[in-house]
């Protein structure tokens, strides 16, 4: 009798669901994004009923730009969740973006069966997704035995954030989830990844090679990009700069690793110092289309030529980044950490401080600029325009440093940009490289739920329409979002005309003064209807202390604005224009 209710005991067992969520906590991930459906909803209850943070969202690409910015914003991969293949089609776009941008990220999509697929014979939802989302990340696998989701997780994990950052694609095939197996080996199929993101330590050569090439500059520059910003080197990378006296330019999202009012700020100087630099320290920053490649008329054009150029010294965690563009004089191949950190090290002792007639240039430059500037933010028109506009949030960001500011347009980044100052690290979230446009909610969304901060997204209305649905989201997580729209109703601006004379609008109008407040009313957050900027100071300044979800509809002159913003040039017609 004993001996046959042993040989009987029925072993606890755990499943595909159990295992995934399992997987996640082990290596310290406890917030999802996504959107529940088939074959992924009682994935989505489960996450919650196993402690687990489910954000659900309204549509996939938003659910996907959160979980691309929560890997920026916490440096682990932030994950969304989708169903099979229109849902997995939906959050390919925020994948792709994450890849282009270095943002750690987990795609992890539902699928339909493989036998079916694989000879299609039109299964639901049926789909290759994996070929499909390979050429689209930094790497693609898929699970098909219980067993192996803690290798498939954790090859996910490394491949998402180790190296140079990237957006990760993780194909979980409906049946995965009710396969069972005994509890105790599925436990122990788990891995907790040892050091996802290993250091890498540049070589003593190249260090060498570097410092011998700056310490011979007589107009050097730093340039900081988004992946400084990644880093978290934020010591370092001040002592680096105030040691050296060197001048320094931010990119986009490196704004506030040091102050935007730090005196060595060369930011209010871009155009003078691009092309009259001549050794050029970029960190975490590529010679991409957002600073002209390298080379051209930002950076000297013919003068360059005449005199030899800019040499370049590039801190970068991805060897191959090295010459993509022009010459690289110094590689300096390693984590922006272990890089600033070995530069110390060589300029420990004495270090010759740039000379005076450049810093006292660049000085002159800035204040003349930042002095046009505040004579422009003075002005108070009417209509309020996007300089009136953000004067006001400019004020409101100075005085609450720690707040998440999301940007998106094409005006409404340009201005918000270059207007408004930012005082602390990964605090701005914008377009980043692709400029991509409907990052708005979904950054918003997640800088909320990770940080904890109050968020201001200030957003195109043309912008805002990409994920303005997500306002629902806000309301329904209760977050601290103060949305402002800059609507000047339409895209750039709302006055074009309809070149055929027909009854439409022209394409880049919208309804003359939408009242988009009215949308979160609609689920029970704040509108305001702001016309001045005192109504919009007193909109922004309410809805901090109440941290309630705000959407403050700025009107603005509908004449602002120019085509494209500042990359008016990029426009085909503007070439055609000049010929
Ligand atoms: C900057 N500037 C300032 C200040 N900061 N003046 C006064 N005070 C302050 N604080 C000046 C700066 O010197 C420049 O003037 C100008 O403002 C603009 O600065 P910015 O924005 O840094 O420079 P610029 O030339 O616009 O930069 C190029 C760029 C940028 C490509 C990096 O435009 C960019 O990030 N664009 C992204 C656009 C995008 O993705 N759009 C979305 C798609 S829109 P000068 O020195 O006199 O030039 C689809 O249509
Ligand atoms: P920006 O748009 O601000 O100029 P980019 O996205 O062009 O910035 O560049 C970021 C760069 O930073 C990428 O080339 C990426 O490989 C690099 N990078 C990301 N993380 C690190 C890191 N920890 N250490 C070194 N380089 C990094």
């Amino acid at each position: 009798m004993s001996n046959l209710s042993e040989s009987t005991e029925v072993r606890p067992t755990t499943d595909g669901f159990h295992l995934v969520l399992d997987a996640l906590k082990l290596n310290g991930i406890h917030t999802i994004y996504g959107l529940p459906g088939i074959p992924v909803t009682d994935l989505t209850r489960m996450a919650q009923a196993e402690g687990m943070r489910m954000i659900s969202f309204r549509h996939e690409q938003n659910a996907g730009n959160a979980a691309a910015i929560a890997g920026f914003i916490t440096a682990k991969p932030g994950v969304c969740l989708t169903v099979s293949a229109p849902g997995f089609l939906n959050g390919l776009t925020a994948l792709s973006n994450a890849t282009t941008n270095c943002f750690p990220m987990i795609l992890i999509s539902g699928s339909s069966e493989r036998e079916i697929v694989d000879l299609q014979q039109g299964d639901y939802e049926e789909m290759d997704q994996l070929a499909i989302a390979r050429p689209l990340c930094k790497a693609a696998y898929r699970v098909l035995h219980a067993e192996d989701i803690g290798v498939g997780i954790a090859r996910a994990i490394r491949s998402a954030v180790s190296g140079r950052p990237g957006g990760v694609y993780l194909d979980l095939p409906a049946k995965l989830f009710a396969q069972t197996m005994d509890a105790e080996a599925g436990s122990a199929s788990l891995i907790e990844v040892v050091d996802p993101a290993p250091r890498q330590i540049p070589a003593p050569d190249a260090v060498q090679r570097a410092l011998g090439l700056l310490r011979g500059a007589k107009k050097p520059l730093i340039v900081l990009g988004k992946g400084a910003a990644y880093a978290r080197a934020d010591e370092a990378l001040r002592t680096l700069v105030e040691k050296t006296g060197i001048p320094y330019l931010p990119m986009s999202m490196a704004k506030g690793i040091l102050p935007d009012t730090h005196e060595q700020s060369a930011a209010a100087a871009r155009s003078f110092v691009l092309p009259e630099a001549d050794v050029v320290l970029l960190i975490g920053a590529r010679l991409n289309w957002l600073l002209s490649h390298g080379k051209g008329k930002t950076w000297g054009g013919a003068n360059a030529k005449a005199w030899g150029g800019q040499k370049f010294i590039q801190i970068d965690i991805s060897p191959t980044e090295m010459d993509s563009n022009v010459r690289i004089d110094a590689p300096l191949v390693g984590d922006v950490g272990s890089c600033v950190s070995a530069l110390l090290e060589g300029i420990a002792g004495q270090w010759p401080q740039p000379p005076a007639e450049w810093i006292n240039a660049i000085a002159e430059r800035r204040n003349k600029n930042i002095g046009k500037m505040a004579e422009t933010l003075a002005k108070d028109p009417r209509p309020m325009n996007f300089h009136s506009a953000l004067n006001v949030v400019r004020d409101i960001v100075r005085d609450n440093p720690a707040a998440m500011l999301v940007n998106e347009g094409a005006n409404a980044l340009d201005f918000t940009r270059s207007i408004v100052d930012m005082y602390q690290p990964r605090k701005r979230l914008d377009v980043g490289t692709w400029g991509v446009m409907g990052i708005g909610m979904g950054f918003a969304v997640a800088a909320a739920v990770e940080t904890g901060q109050q968020v201001i997204a200030i957003e195109g209305d043309s912008a805002f329409g990409f994920s303005g649905m997500e306002v629902e989201t806000i309301c329904r997580y209760g977050l601290p979002v103060c949305i402002v729209i800059f609507n000047n109703n339409g895209v750039y601006r709302g006055t074009d005309q309809n070149l055929g004379g027909g009854s439409d609008v022209a394409p880049t109008v919208f309804v003359k003064d939408a009242r988009y407040e009215k949308l979160i009313e609609a689920f029970g957050g704040v509108g305001v209807y702001a016309t001045t900027p005192a109504e919009l100071r007193t909109g922004m300044e309410q809805a901090i202390r109440s941290r309630k979800p705000t959407l403050i509809n700025a009107i603005i002159d509908e004449t602002a604005g120019t085509e494209s913003g500042r990359i008016t040039g990029l426009n085909p017609a503007a070439s055609l224009k000049k010929k």
